[in-house]
């Protein structure tokens, strides 16, 4: 009798969580994210860092297109943070986009911010991480965005998928090595490895029991949903005797693009196919920094990190397994190759929406810079200390976000005379540069965009201290990316060879070292949003503007109004 009762009671609870739950898990899905610190050890020392759920890399959140997700944060760590979703265009609500003080005040700790993650057209990998200091080095994780009911991938339904996540360790805290930074005003430490799935790879010390491992079974082909979460390191990355074939970036899908190694910078993500086509054996994906900055200037993390692909079956694996070759740390041109061949799919189902004219054309310079420091006191170069512009203004970070800013008519906060085009127009990649023109200048100034308007950008790098590479990233818009080069933007010239036909969909594009890029986009999302470079260092000494779109006529073509709970400054 009392068995009886037992189960029936559970019945009733089984009924309450499951069947009660259903309903709202149709059209929503909701997640808990405490951040927290969590103690980790890698390369034979532990620290403490911040991490959400105690896990690194942090939770995967599932969806499917075109769904809304709430994921409740609360912060249960010492500092300050606040959280982003990568690549995902949040329609008319930037509330929850997460840019500490663009369109946030940070959650304090404790204290709790629901945010919304609205997809619309993104299908594919993103990713979420900190937007607030150097947080994002340990507070992030991947999106995965599968297709629709009723419609599919545009390839042939891998056997697996497995989620590789790129990423960066030091032994010390990061936010330590980014306050040294700023009070000196040099480059920081490099990290002391480079990490496949939180794992430096059995290369390293410390890290062989630990290294990722995939097994395969031959024949079988595996979807990698590649993430690079590094702070700084652009990463080749290969796998040894096998090729991969890019078929999207940035929750967007490509032609497929069959390639030995692939270049991902900061922020990108891709997804390749990889068919275990081999013999069976032990294989080695590896990845390592490409870095171009000039001899001297050049600090970057030189390790290689690895993870293991293992062939399910009996034979004797070779020792040790096969390294895959990846091209020389400042291989510039094999670092462009994927950049220089990826086309978006363009096909009835993907169409390609390119502004074929635009009504709104910008040119932003992007440049490394320096101030001078009382008797070359620094330990930047020449004993300045680092800086970096777009269109020569070094961005400083308000202390009230500039969305509420905007909403509420808060004067002071910003100023809107972002220029159009660079204030002193120079040979921006010339190898000899005046050494007054490395001073920027320093602002908070917005460039606001008429909804609906059709807006290029050409982004365009500089050799002012050191010509380096800037994988730049718009938020609430992806952009396609028409046509780059090197040297220095034509106007008249480099359009022609626009590619308006099947341009890649991207969110972060890399200004390749003193070159160009060019991206149209379509203004039509009303908010405010971030541009800046996906190295943090870059960002952190002021590579970033911010744009805000307007609201349109119609009342779908406006702002939502906030959510009740925003953090308060
Ligand atoms: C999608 O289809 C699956 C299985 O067919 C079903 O379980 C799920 O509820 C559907 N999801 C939505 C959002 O319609
Ligand atoms: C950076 O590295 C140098 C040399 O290894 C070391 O002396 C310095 O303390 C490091 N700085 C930080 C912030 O870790
Ligand atoms: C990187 O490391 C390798 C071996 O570990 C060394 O031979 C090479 O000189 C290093 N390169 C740079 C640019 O530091
Ligand atoms: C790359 O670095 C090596 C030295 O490590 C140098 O010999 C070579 O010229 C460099 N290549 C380029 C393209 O800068
Ligand atoms: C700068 O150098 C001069 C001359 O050596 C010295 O008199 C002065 O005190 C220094 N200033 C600072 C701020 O260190
Ligand atoms: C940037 O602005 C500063 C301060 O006004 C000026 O000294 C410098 O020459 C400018 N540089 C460029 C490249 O416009
Ligand atoms: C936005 O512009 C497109 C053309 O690019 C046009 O078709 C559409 O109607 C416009 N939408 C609004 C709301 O103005
Ligand atoms: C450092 O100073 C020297 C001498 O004035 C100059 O030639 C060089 O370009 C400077 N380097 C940088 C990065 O400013
Ligand atoms: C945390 O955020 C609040 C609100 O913006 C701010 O007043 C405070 O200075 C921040 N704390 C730190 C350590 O930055
Ligand atoms: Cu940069």
């Amino acid at each position: 009798m009392w068995l009886i009762m037992k189960v029936f009671l559970l019945q009733i609870l089984v009924f309450q969580l499951f069947g009660g739950g259903i309903h709202c898990q149709a059209s929503t899905r909701r997640h808990t994210f405490v951040v927290r610190e969590a103690s980790y050890t890698r390369l034979c020392s532990t620290k403490k860092m911040l991490t959400v759920n105690g896990q690194f890399p942090g939770p995967t959140i599932y969806a499917m297109k075109g769904e809304t997700i709430i994921v409740d944060v609360y912060n249960r760590g010492k500092e300050n943070v606040t959280i982003h979703w990568h690549g995902v265009n949040m329609p008319r609500y930037p509330w929850t986009d997460g840019p500490e003080y663009i369109t946030q005040c940070p959650i304090q700790p404790g204290s709790k911010f629901s945010q919304k993650i609205i997809l619309s057209s993104e299908e594919g990998t993103l990713w979420w991480h900190a937007h607030s200091d150097w947080t994002r080095a340990t507070v992030h994780g991947a999106i995965i965005v599968y297709p629709k009911n009723g419609t599919k991938y545009p390839f042939h339904k891998p056997n697996a998928e497995v989620l590789i996540i790129l990423g960066q360790w030091w032994k010390i805290d990061v936010n330590a090595i980014r306050d040294k930074g700023l009070a000196n005003g040099a480059d920081a430490n490099a990290s002391d490895s480079l990490l496949i799935n939180g794992q430096p790879g059995d290369l390293l010390p410390c890290s062989k029991s630990s290294t990722f491992k995939l097994t395969v079974d031959h024949e079988k082909t595996y979807l990698l949903r590649i993430i690079n979460a590094a702070l700084h390191e652009p990463l080749f990355f290969s796998i040894a005797k096998h090729k991969m074939t890019v078929v999207g970036t940035d929750g967007s899908y490509t032609k497929p693009l069959t390639q030995d190694y692939i270049t991902i910078f900061p922020g990108q993500t891709f997804d390749v196919l990889l068919e275990a086509n081999q013999r069976p054996d032990h294989y080695y994906m590896a990845a390592k920094t490409y870095s171009d900055a000039p001899t001297g200037r050049n600090i970057f993390d030189n390790t290689t990190t690895t993870a293991i692909i293992q062939y399910r079956g009996y034979y004797t694996p070779s020792s040790p397994p096969f390294l895959p070759h990846l091209p020389a740390f400042n291989d510039t041109i094999a670092s462009l190759q994927v950049m220089a061949t990826l086309r978006s799919l363009a096909d009835v189902e993907h169409p390609c929406n390119v502004p074929l004219s635009t009504s709104t054309k910008l040119i932003y310079t992007l440049s490394i810079n320096s101030y001078p420091c009382v008797n070359d006191s620094c330990s930047g170069a020449n004993g300045t200390r680092s800086a970096a512009s777009i269109n020569n203004i070094s961005f400083h970070t308000p202390t009230v976000d500039i969305l509420e800013a905007y909403y509420y008519n808060i004067n002071g906060v910003y100023g809107d005379k972002f220029p159009s085009v660079p204030p002193v127009v120079f040979d921006f990649t010339a190898y000899y540069l005046p050494l007054l023109y490395q001073l920027p200048s320093a602002g908070t100034e917005v460039r606001v965009l008429e909804y609906n308007s059709t807006v290029e950008i050409v982004l365009q790098g500089t050799n002012l201290v050191a010509g380096v590479t800037h994988p730049m990233h718009l938020h609430g818009h992806s952009f396609y990316v028409v046509g780059w080069g090197f040297g220095n933007f034509d106007e008249n010239r480099d359009p022609l060879h626009y590619n308006l036909v099947d341009p890649p969909h991207q969110n972060t594009i890399s200004v390749p070292k003193n070159g160009w890029v060019a991206i149209r986009f379509e203004a039509s999302n009303p908010g405010v949003w971030f541009m800046h470079c996906h190295v943090e260092r870059h960002l952190t000494w002021g590579m970033e503007t911010v744009f805000i779109v307007k609201n349109g006529k119609h009342p779908e073509a406006q702002m939502l109004p906030p959510p009740s709970d925003m953090p308060p400054c």
